[in-house]
């Protein structure tokens, strides 16, 4: 099967005519190479297309809830909220993506959405409906220049379907139980959670703090590889994800728990002339990493303030300004420290590291970005403006301290 790049002959004159037979990887670096020959859309061209996306979505839905057999053909029963929020997602997706293009998370993200959403019900067929459908309404409701611009990576979708849906060896690993290759501790802590048992969940962890494990290794080795497989349960559609939500909201109530032991931890360290701001981006929701990073520092005998999900760009300048004026106590300088998990949230951190670089209020205030996005692309936070970047709490410690000017210890 030839990779189809619309609009694009050279590219489509250089590749293999057929990569689906030299195997995964073979194809997968000739979508990616498929990909990086589409055209980069003028900046116009992208802020017309990133107004369009709520109206583009809900009239791509509309489309779709016409169909008479959508959920027995197309989607799975029940299964209309979750297309819903698919091509919400899917545009919000492509508009951030746009901004900051690399054909590895086009090609990888476009994979993993594919197989979550065919875990919970979908069939390749919708695909086959949706991906002409959103090509048609790109060209029927936006500006011809603009839709030339964005149609190709629709195009490129639509077209090149068959090599981005799961080949039938692929299997999720249901053999590995529900806890699948987790260390001993964070397995049978993610057990309990399954089990709805969040006090056994709890007396586990404060037992084992209460006998010497370090917050810092709880935090690192238990919470995070069992919120991890959380997700992977969720997107293998093999647990509810109320089981999920439930789960998270535990963790986050056992953390609190734990706060004596930070304080006590953090006691044996001296306190340390700087103050840490963490936050998430307006519209993320994921709050945990952001929160172990700022529970990590303050153990570390940083000062920190913790601000929680989808917290809007003002506020955060505000209390950032608030913090400096006041002189924050003792402590200077003052770093702030953004999360971002969801793809989309990516123009966002771009967005607030500018207004603070802008805020005259905010001079020295240094920024650290983290969470999946700056994982899976190295350069991510270069490219954003942002002075460092940490892989996780335990990194971010030293790189903290390093943009604090308390250490040469390097990130
Ligand atoms: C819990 C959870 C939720 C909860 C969050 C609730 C809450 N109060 O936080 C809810 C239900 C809201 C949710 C919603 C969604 N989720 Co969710 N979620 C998760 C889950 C299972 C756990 C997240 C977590 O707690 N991780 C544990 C922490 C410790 O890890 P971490 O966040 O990576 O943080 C570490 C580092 O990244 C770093 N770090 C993080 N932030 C920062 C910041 C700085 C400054 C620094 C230095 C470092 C740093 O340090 C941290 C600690 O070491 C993940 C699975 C996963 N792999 O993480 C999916 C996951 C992140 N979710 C996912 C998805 C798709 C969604 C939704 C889009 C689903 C949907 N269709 O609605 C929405 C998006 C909502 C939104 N707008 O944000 C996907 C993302 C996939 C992708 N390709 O990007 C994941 C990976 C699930 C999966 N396997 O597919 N989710």
């Amino acid at each position: 099967m030839a990779v189809l790049v619309p609009n694009y002959p050279l590219a489509e004159a250089v590749l293999p005519k057929d990569a689906s037979q030299g195997g995964p990887e073979l194809c997968t670096a000739v979508l990616k190479a498929a990909v990086a020959a589409l055209p980069v859309p003028s900046p116009a061209s992208l802020e017309r297309f990133q107004k369009q996306v709520q109206s583009l979505s809900q009239e791509l839905t509309q489309r779709l809830l016409g169909i008479s057999d959508l959920e027995e053909r197309l989607i799975g029963i029940g299964n209309r909220d979750m297309m819903e929020a698919n091509h919400l997602n899917h545009f919000r997706f492509l508009s951030a993506y746009l901004a900051n293009p690399n054909p590895d998370d086009l090609v990888s993200t476009a994979r993993w959405a594919i197989r979550t959403y065919m875990a919970h019900g979908f069939r390749p067929e919708y695909w086959r409906v949706m991906l002409p459908t959103a090509l048609e309404l790109l060209g029927k409701r936006l500006p011809k220049d603009v839709a030339k611009d964005i149609a190709p990576y629709y195009g490129f979708l639509a077209e090149n379907l068959e090599l981005l849906l799961p080949t039938p060896e692929e299997q999720p690993e249901a053999s590995l139980g529900l806890t699948g290759s987790l260390p001993p501790l964070a397995a049978r802590y993610l057990e309990l959670l399954l089990e709805g048992d969040r006090r056994q969940a709890s007396s586990l962890i404060l037992g084992q703090a209460a006998g010497g494990m370090p917050v810092r290794d709880i935090y690192l080795d238990v919470f995070s590889p069992a919120q991890r497989m959380l997700g992977q349960l969720w997107q293998e559609n093999r647990i509810s994800v109320a089981l999920e939500h439930f789960a998270t909201a535990a963790t986050q109530m056992i953390m609190s728990q734990l706060f004596p032991y930070i304080f006590a931890q953090g006691a044996d360290q001296p306190r340390l002339d700087a103050g840490f701001v963490g936050c998430c981006v307006q519209g993320e929701l994921h709050e945990v990493g952001m929160r172990m990073v700022c529970d990590l520092l303050e153990l570390e005998g940083f000062d920190t303030w913790y601000l929680g999900a989808n917290t809007p760009d003002k506020a955060i300048l505000d209390f950032l300004a608030e913090k400096l004026r006041s002189g924050a106590g003792r402590t200077k300088p003052i770093l702030l420290g953004v999360s971002c998990t969801i793809a989309q949230g990516v123009p966002f951190v771009e967005r607030l590291i500018q207004a603070l670089r802008s805020d005259a209020r905010l001079p020295d205030v240094k920024i650290l970005v983290g969470g999946l996005p700056f994982l899976r692309r190295e350069d991510l936070w270069l490219k954003i403006g942002a002075d460092a970047h940490a892989r996780d709490a335990a990194e971010a410690t030293q790189v903290v301290r390093r943009l604090a000017g308390l250490t040469e210890v390097g990130a």
